[in-house]
């Protein structure tokens, strides 16, 4: 047996305990060890029941992720399960933490399942490209339902046990010590003289329903909702096996279409997506016994759209927050607004009316700077503009108690430059939100030059405390992600100029996987904002490059975007949705003409590869810098800030995918025929040529 299961036997009951931190995956030797355990208690003839518990945070959070791609090692998991389910003396499963994909369908080929009342259970396979392939697909069906199994295989979220009990999924929930319970049930099952119960042999779940009909449906709505994802369809073709097929076959239909997904380059990019999201919040220089500091007590600066969405991010997270406004009536205004934004989450049910009062409790609003002489963190909101960002941190600087972290929000100026308004610089850092930033997972942690370490490991902690996804990135213009976007956005607007008109461009991109296409972004944010970055751009960037005009043209004409009701696009009072805007023809024909060029017809594939390997290029140069740590990094910014397909994995991914060779190809074409834009980055060059890919390099090699 490995040294990951152990088995003891209590009395008459067999109880298999498993240890492998810190999740418990289900890895080659974990399933070794369950195989030859459950074994070794059906051959002992003193054994009357088996109680399956995991040490722990949890029960088996999965098949083991960093085993996909590589030569299977045997017993496979289905094996496995099929042994434990074929054991003709009963078993428990204990679940405990979170009983997830390979997980749950361990404790589903259990007999019987309890649970602690905080547990969750899951299939969350097809977040990585993937179908329960474990047997998930027939079991679950079986005993919850077409309907539920569907709900909880396509969306991949877990359910409370609570829940779960409902649907079938568990017997019982219990509470204290996980084997007691365990080896509690399975005695009672032994005086109740309950044998052994298969779910595999079960069809309650698959009786009573118009299956054919729901099945439809989900199908109906997939095609409709994630045109581009290949697991979700595969995910339905197997519960729809498990429908008219004997258990056996059904699992063999199933390995078939669980092989297909594993092969597919969706699998490959979201399995990157999942760990380049943890490797994100690793420091590579970081001291290991660096300590953040307590947080306990946050203010922000600033009431407008940001500050108010930041303030809710803390108050969301039960954090309380000192709101800080200039004038009463400002303040006032801000307060509002955190309350109509809660006001509309209770309205559509995401909030209850309790849980809105409590977190409004924790947003204190205030107009004078020395109520925030205790805090221990400050998030500065203003207004972008250096002299401005300079009387806050200085007055910050004069009230904050030593120790305080002073953040600043901006996502343009210098840091550094922030940073000496006080004289404590080691304390001051970014933490560059995303729009609205009470929805958005992203949060930039920007490092300036003399941030501490333990600041540093303060801001990530309090990224993890809000629910975000937090990246360290170093200062330069933009940032990572807005520096990167600039590059893109100014390309589709050269693809106007070229020939193509915004609903092409963003078709193209949405068609690729983008959840908007750019011009649609733009209309939405405004397009004076653009305008005001163009600007600075325009007077710190060498004077040879050429810029496209077609933004400005629109802002000329006071076509701002949506809340002028139109910009690229047209809209109808009320609606959202892009229509055409009569007038940007014409100023689409001034703008090629001015620059002298013939407006052609842009094919998809062009307009795609202008767009991304723009962003690829500064990607390179990006990392090149030191401003990303690595190139997994930029990846979990644009799949968490910017709409990038997460089956993409990202842009560097999808350039490694493509072939840096083959990216290299089409930068240099472009540099020759556009212009310095595209001058290569050098490390595009260097890894093109050495047949490597960002994933593979890291930085002093
Ligand atoms: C599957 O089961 C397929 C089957 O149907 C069929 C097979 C034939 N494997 O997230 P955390 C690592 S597909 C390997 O920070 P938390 C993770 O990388 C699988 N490693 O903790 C990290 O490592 P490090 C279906 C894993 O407390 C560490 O554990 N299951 C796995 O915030 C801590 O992770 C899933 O998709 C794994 N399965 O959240 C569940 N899981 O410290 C995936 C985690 O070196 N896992 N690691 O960076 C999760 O959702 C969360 O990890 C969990 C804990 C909720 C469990």
């Amino acid at each position: 047996m490995s040294e990951l299961v152990r088995l003891q036997t209590r009395g008459d009951i067999a109880l298999i305990t498993v240890n492998n931190p810190p999740v418990n995956a289900l890895g080659q030797a974990v399933r070794q060890g369950l195989l030859q355990a459950f074994q070794a208690a059906e051959a002992d003839p003193q054994v009357a029941a088996v109680v399956l518990v995991c040490e722990g945070s949890t029960f088996f959070a999965g098949a083991d992720i960093k085993e996909f791609g590589k030569p299977p090692v045997a017993p496979s998991l289905p094996e496995v399960i099929d042994a434990i389910e074929g054991c003709n003396k009963p078993s428990v499963a204990v679940i405990h933490g979170t009983a997830l994909g390979g997980g749950l369908e361990v404790a589903l080929g259990c007999h019987y399942r309890i649970a602690r009342a905080d547990a969750k259970v899951g299939l969350p396979e097809v977040k990585l490209g993937l179908l329960p392939g474990a047997g998930g697909t027939q079991r679950l069906p079986r005993l919850a339902g077409v309907a539920k199994a569907l709900e909880m295989i396509l969306s991949g979220a877990p359910i409370p046990a609570s829940e779960a009990l409902e649907h079938g999924i568990v017997d019982e929930l219990v509470e204290g010590d996980l084997a007691e319970a365990g080896i509690a049930y399975a005695r009672r099952l032994l005086q109740e003289g309950r044998g052994v119960r298969r779910t595999g042999e079960q069809r309650a779940g698959l009786e009573g329903a118009d299956n054919a009909a729901l099945i439809a449906a989900r199908h109906a709505e997939v095609v409709k909702r994630t045109p581009g994802l290949f697991s979700p369809l595969r995910c339905i073709a197997a519960v729809e096996a498990a429908t008219r097929l004997p258990l056996a076959e059904g699992l063999a239909r199933e390995r078939e279409l669980f092989l297909e997904c594993l092969n597919s380059p969706q699998r490959a990019a979201l399995v990157h997506s999942f760990f380049a999201e943890r490797q994100a919040s690793k420091i590579a220089d970081m001291p290991a016994e660096t300590q953040p500091r307590e947080t306990s007590q946050a203010a922000v600066i600033g009431g407008g759209t940001m500050g108010v969405g930041i303030a809710l991010c803390f108050a969301n997270a039960g954090v309380p927050v000192k709101l800080l406004e200039v004038s009463g009536e400002a303040l006032q205004r801000a307060l509002q607004r955190a309350r109509e934004t809660y006001a509309v989450s209770v309205k559509r049910g995401s909030l209850s009316e309790a849980d809105m009062q409590r977190r409004l409790a924790l947003i204190e609003g205030v107009t004078d700077y020395a109520a925030l002489a205790d805090v221990d963190l400050v998030v500065e909101a203003v207004f972008e503009d250096m002299a401005v960002k300079q009387q806050v941190f200085e007055r910050l600087d004069a009230v904050c108690k030593p120790g305080a972290i002073l953040a600043s929000n901006t996502s343009s100026l210098n840091l550094d430059e922030i940073a000496a308004f006080t004289r404590r610089p080691e304390d001051v850092v970014g933490l560059h939100f995303f729009s609205p930033a009470n929805v958005m997972r992203l949060l930039e942690v920007v490092r300036g030059g003399q941030t501490s370490h333990e600041v540093l490991a303060s801001a990530m902690a309090i990224g993890r405390k809000l629910k975000k996804v937090a990246v360290v990135v170093g200062v330069c213009d933009g940032f990572v992600g807005n520096r990167m976007l600039f590059q893109y956005g100014r390309e589709a607007e050269f693809l106007l100029e070229e020939g193509a008109t915004p609903q092409q461009v963003d078709a193209a991109l949405r068609n690729f996987g983008m959840a908007m296409g750019p011009f649609a972004v733009r209309d939405l944010s405004g397009l004076d904002i653009g305008q005001a970055i163009r600007r600075r751009q325009r007077e710190i960037l060498p004077k040879h490059l050429e810029f496209p005009t077609v933004a400005d043209r629109l802002c000329a004409a006071g076509m701002l975007g949506q809340k002028t009701g139109v910009g690229y696009y047209r809209y109808e009072a009320g609606s959202r949705t892009p229509l055409e805007n009569p007038e940007l023809a014409a100023m689409l024909e001034a703008a090629s003409q001015e620059k002298g060029i013939e407006r052609r017809e842009l094919d998809e594939q062009y307009i795609v590869e202008r767009t991304l390997y723009a962003l690829v290029n500064e990607g390179a140069k990006i990392l090149e810098e030191g401003i990303a740590q690595r190139s997994s990094d930029i990846d979990v910014i644009y799949l968490n800030g910017y709409g990038f397909p997460a089956w993409r994995g990202g842009p560097m991914f999808y350039a490694d995918s493509v072939g840096l060779g083959n990216v290299l190809a089409r930068v240099k074409e472009l540099h020759e025929r556009c212009g310095d834009w595209w001058k290569p980055a050098p490390l595009l060059e260097k890894l093109a040529a050495e047949g490597r890919t960002f994933s593979g390099w890291q930085r002093g090699q």
